[in-house]
């Protein structure tokens, strides 16, 4: 089991190399670390966080502020402990100035003591509970946070005719968040939330609970599932009968993947989910940023992941050329706070406070535009900061 992985890193590291080929070698190189899920059960995000990385630096050249940029790609398999010794490895023996990726929650939270000890900043593009930012003064995030993405749902259900809820999530950190956040904003406007209903993130089960859901009536249920098992979800969603049920699905937009959503078919016609990325987001920066990352990887459409590895690739270039060149993790962490931006996904910002993004969250439902399904964006909040840092700070 432990060599496999070796291997695996192996092979995955020597695609790094290649990666970097065309950077000239100058003395001033540096190393950059992206740490990804490129096989198991997430791998969907660790490929689209990968090309999207890539992708950036295709557009953008890989010199900035007088470095030249070694981006340096390893598959921790989503496995935290992977995680932590890759990382570690990054830090010690390819003095990597920063890491980014982290595909789910464990794994961000497992680098988190390397970044305060080392003094190297991460920037966390997938990961979204709440609480990581706060786990390291060198940590920063491009991704979301699942609490920014829940209530505006809650709000949403409240104003449109829904006064009972089931919850449905995977049981742990993000899907936590969305439960709480959900079910705090929807009791606090007079909605009803009924079961609150938890499946593992590990092989999880969707028909237990959906048969719980069925039996117990809701308008509507809740759900949050981790990116690349919407389409698994959707399937027992339908083939469990809610929908014929009349039971309403309400998400966040990690359900509606981009990723999938068109492989779901009709049934997920109609979908609404809260979330801060669509692949239709009209406006000039996604179009060239849909458009080229489609040219660049055989026509495949870009997800919220792959915007939040394209910003945090952004997020960095921003802060080297604010540090002037200064590649320390004291002066990096100073540059990336309040950084300001237009985004493929509209405009964002790193809070300096909570070194977390701060973004527009739009609702969206899912519509079929020329065959093909995507979520269609109808209602949009704007500067949308992490309601759990936010309640904390007594904002
Ligand atoms: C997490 C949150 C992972 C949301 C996800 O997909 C996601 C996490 C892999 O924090 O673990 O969609």
């Amino acid at each position: 089991m432990r060599s496999a992985v070796r291997r695996l890193v192996a092979g995955v590291s020597l695609a790094a190399v290649a990666f970097a080929v065309a950077a000239p070698a100058l003395a001033d190189d540096v190393n950059v670390g992206l740490v990804l899920p490129m096989t198991g059960p997430q791998q969907s995000t660790g490929k689209q966080e990968a090309a999207a990385a890539k992708l950036f630096m295709q557009l953008h050249g890989v010199t900035v502020a007088g470095h030249t940029i070694h981006l340096l790609l390893k598959d921790d398999g989503a496995a935290p402990d992977v995680s932590k010794r890759l990382s570690q490895d990054l830090i010690a023996n390819d003095h990597a100035i920063a890491l980014l990726g982290y595909g789910i929650t464990p794994d961000a939270l497992a680098v988190a003591p390397l970044a305060t000890e080392a003094k190297t900043p991460v920037i966390v593009t997938a990961a979204a509970t709440a609480m990581i930012t706060e786990k390291s003064p060198y940590i920063a995030r491009t991704s979301f946070t699942l609490p920014q993405a829940s209530v505006p749902m809650a709000d949403w259900a409240l104003k449109n005719g829904i006064k009972k809820v089931d919850t449905l999530v995977t049981d742990y950190g993000p899907g936590i968040d969305a439960e709480t956040w959900f079910a705090k904003e929807f009791q606090k406007g007079g909605g009803a939330v009924g079961n609150r209903l938890r499946v593992p993130l590990k092989n999880p089960d969707f028909a237990p609970v959906l048969q719980r859901v069925k039996d117990g009536k809701p308008d509507a249920v809740f759900v949050f599932v981790p990116s690349g098992f919407g389409a698994a979800f959707m399937k027992q969603f339908v083939d469990r009968g809610l929908a014929a049920a009349g039971i309403k699905l309400i998400a966040t937009g990690d359900v509606t993947d981009d990723d999938q959503l068109d492989s779901m078919g009709d049934p997920a016609l109609g979908v609404v989910t809260t979330h801060h990325y669509s692949a239709d987001h009209d406006s000039p920066e996604n179009k060239a940023f849909v458009a080229a990352f489609a040219k660049a990887n055989g026509g495949m459409r870009p997800n919220f992941m792959a915007v939040a590895a394209y910003d945090g690739m952004d997020l960095l270039y921003r802060a080297l050329a604010k540090a002037g060149g200064k590649t320390d993790g004291d002066s990096l962490m100073a540059a990336i706070k309040g950084q300001a931006w237009t985004s493929p996904r509209g405009p964002i910002s790193i809070d300096p406070a909570t070194r977390d993004i701060v973004q527009t969250i739009y609702v969206r439902k899912v519509e079929k535009k020329d065959g093909h399904l995507f979520n269609v964006e109808f209602q949009s909040i704007p500067a949308v900061k992490d309601p759990y840092k936010a309640a904390k700070a007594g904002q």
